[in-house]
């Protein structure tokens, strides 16, 4: 923190009490879209030493995606800033989005001016209750003298854990008013709560009995900073091992434990399932493993870092509440040295692993196809080659992204950003920016369908503005897959899925300032994610993909 912000007693105006607050929690960006109600934290942000970084985008939805892209990968609190009215309730989507991944992010609203309240000025509306159920905190700071607390409020809820996002506004008048600018309060990062001893050890139990036990670990493992104890815990346990979310990557893609690609088969057979840091919703069977054909199903053992997290729709042999590495290092430290049952569950994820290493054999093929149109796969088979143990890879988009989810495995955690179970289209652009601006070094990869990239693709405007080069890879198939291949199942017929074939959206890059072509032949994709790499500008490769070539989906989400 600079002198001036740490001096107290200076007088200010509201603005300059955001930032003060907002640098103690570590921000150094702020991610936003212009509107007067917000300009104090404008002219505070450009005065404050050193300056935080103003990042404007072209959709507030794009802000707070930026925002979260930021939380996600730095593990820091992102934050944006919206004008009133309009400027919030467009980021009502990205927020839901931090609220369902647990990303801290918080987002200040502008409000209409306090004293005028009711007569009906510009953009006047009462945001809290739009913002309330899906946020961890939500409020008006009514007071110059209180923004400070208001402010410092929504950072400490938002990065306790469990954390998500939060959200406070400031009626203009207020933002603008000056006074003694108060204290910073000290941040100090909120633990989770000390792990039910009873529960830990009905977790152990389990485990100690378990012959085929799975480890299941999600984004609160990464989030959390409980990645070294969850290799740990699972090569000491020696247990098969399943990531999600920014999970991916804790146990690398090549693992011998790493039996992702066997899920299937590894869930059907398991009789101890462990779930570390992500719910027990749709992408995990909403927490019912094995029990086919008349056999015992497995015992689940949930482990969050909020008692709000815990399922409720599930059976449950333990649900443990804390901080992840104190409960995984527990789990690891008393089950190690008693498992009954070690030889087999060795055999067991050997086994997995062979299945897993022969589904991946099995993917040669697709990845090298030949066949014109483009088999989407064949992208990542070129894209797989190219790909830094350290690149950022982003998915948005519906087939295209499920088949990035099988081809593309990170290799390191807290690389990759899905939108998460909330499944926002539209994420793209703004976790692109803020991906960039959290790794300048890294390749960063934007996996992008056609459809998906309506939502968010002026925001390359943004990324050419920036000087923040990204590459954009899109499976341009024409169509809204996902959605197309669904309906004419259930119909025989589909509606509404069809998109205009071969659009030039890499001259709507090249429009923006940026780079881009459109690819057609299976053997040009190489060469042509090779130029994106080497342009040094947001880039976008175009490939025509074959919109018959849809993904073998065997999870509805319902
Ligand atoms: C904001 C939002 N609107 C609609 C959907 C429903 N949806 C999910 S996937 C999908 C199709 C995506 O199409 P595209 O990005 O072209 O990818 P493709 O499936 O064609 O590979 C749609 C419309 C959604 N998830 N989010
Ligand atoms: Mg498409």
């Amino acid at each position: 923190m600079s002198d001036e912000a740490a001096r107290e007693g200076t007088e200010g105006h509201g603005g300059q009490q955001v930032t003060r607050v907002a640098a103690a929690h570590g921000v150094d960006t702020v991610f936003t879209l212009s509107g007067a109600h917000v300009f104090p934290v404008y002219d505070a942000a450009v005065k404050f030493e050193p300056a935080l970084r103003l990042v404007d985008v072209r959709h507030e939805q794009s802000a707070v995606f930026a925002a979260e892209a930021t939380a996600k990968l730095t593990r820091r609190p992102g934050f944006a800033v919206a004008t009133a009215g309009p400027g919030v309730t467009n980021t009502v989507s990205a927020m839901t989005t931090a609220h369902f991944n647990g990303s801290p992010v918080v987002l200040l609203g502008g409000r209409a001016p306090a004293w005028r309240w009711g007569t009906g000025s510009l953009q006047e509306m009462d945001h809290v209750p739009l913002l309330a159920p899906v946020t961890k905190h939500a409020a008006t700071i009514g007071a110059v003298d209180a923004i400070t607390a208001g402010v410092h409020e929504a950072f400490t809820a938002a990065t306790s854990p469990h954390r998500g996002p939060a959200f406070v506004d400031v009626p203009m008048d207020v933002l603008f008013s000056r006074c003694d600018l108060p204290a910073v309060p000290e941040v100090a990062r909120a633990a989770a709560p000390e792990p039910d001893d009873d529960q830990v050890a009905a977790a152990v139990r389990a485990l100690r009995e378990a012959h085929h036990p799975v480890l299941v670990l999600g984004s609160d493992v990464w989030t959390g900073g409980a990645e070294d104890a969850a290799r740990r815990c699972a090569e000491q346990l020696g247990c098969a091992v399943v990531t999600n979310g920014m999970g991916r990557g804790v146990v690398p893609g090549g693992h011998p434990q790493l039996v992702t690609r066997a899920r299937g088969r590894a869930f059907g057979e398991a009789d101890v399932v462990v779930v570390v840091g992500t719910p027990l919703d749709f992408r995990l069977g909403y927490g019912q493993f094995g029990g086919k054909d008349g056999a015992t199903p497995a015992a689940v053992v949930h482990v969050v870092d909020g008692a709000d997290q815990l399922a409720t729709h599930a059976t449950l042999a333990a649900g443990v509440v804390g901080d992840l590495t104190t409960v995984l290092d527990r789990l690891c430290a008393e089950v190690a040295p008693h498992q009954s049952h070690r030889d087999e569950t060795d055999r067991w994820v050997a086994d997995l692993a062979g299945h897993a290493r022969a589904a991946v054999a099995a993917d040669a093929d697709q990845l090298a196809s030949t066949s014109d149109p483009v088999h989407p796969a064949r992208i990542y088979g070129e894209l797989n080659k190219r790909l830094d143990p350290d690149a950022v890879v982003i998915g948005d988009g519906g087939d295209f992204v499920s088949f990035a989810g099988r081809f593309v495995e990170p290799r390191r955690p807290g690389r990759w950003l899905d939108p998460g179970p909330f499944g926002c289209l539209g994420t793209g652009l703004g976790y692109a920016v803020g991906a960039r601006l959290a790794h300048p070094d890294a390749q960063v990869v934007l996996l992008f369908g056609d459809g998906a990239a309506g939502f968010s693709l002026t925001d390359v405007d943004t990324l050419v503005r920036h000087d923040l080069p990204v590459v954009i890879v899109m499976g341009n198939n024409g169509v809204w897959g996902l959605e197309k291949g669904p309906m004419n199942m259930l119909y025989g017929y589909d509606v509404v899925a069809d998109l205009t074939p071969q659009t030039r959206y890499d001259q709507v890059v090249t429009a923006l300032g940026g780079g881009g072509e459109m690819v057609t032949s299976p053997d040009e994709v190489g060469p042509a994610i090779d130029r994106a790499f080497a342009s040094g500008v947001p880039y976008l490769v175009n490939v025509v993909t074959d919109p018959a070539a849809a993904y073998p989906r065997s999870t509805t989400g319902i």
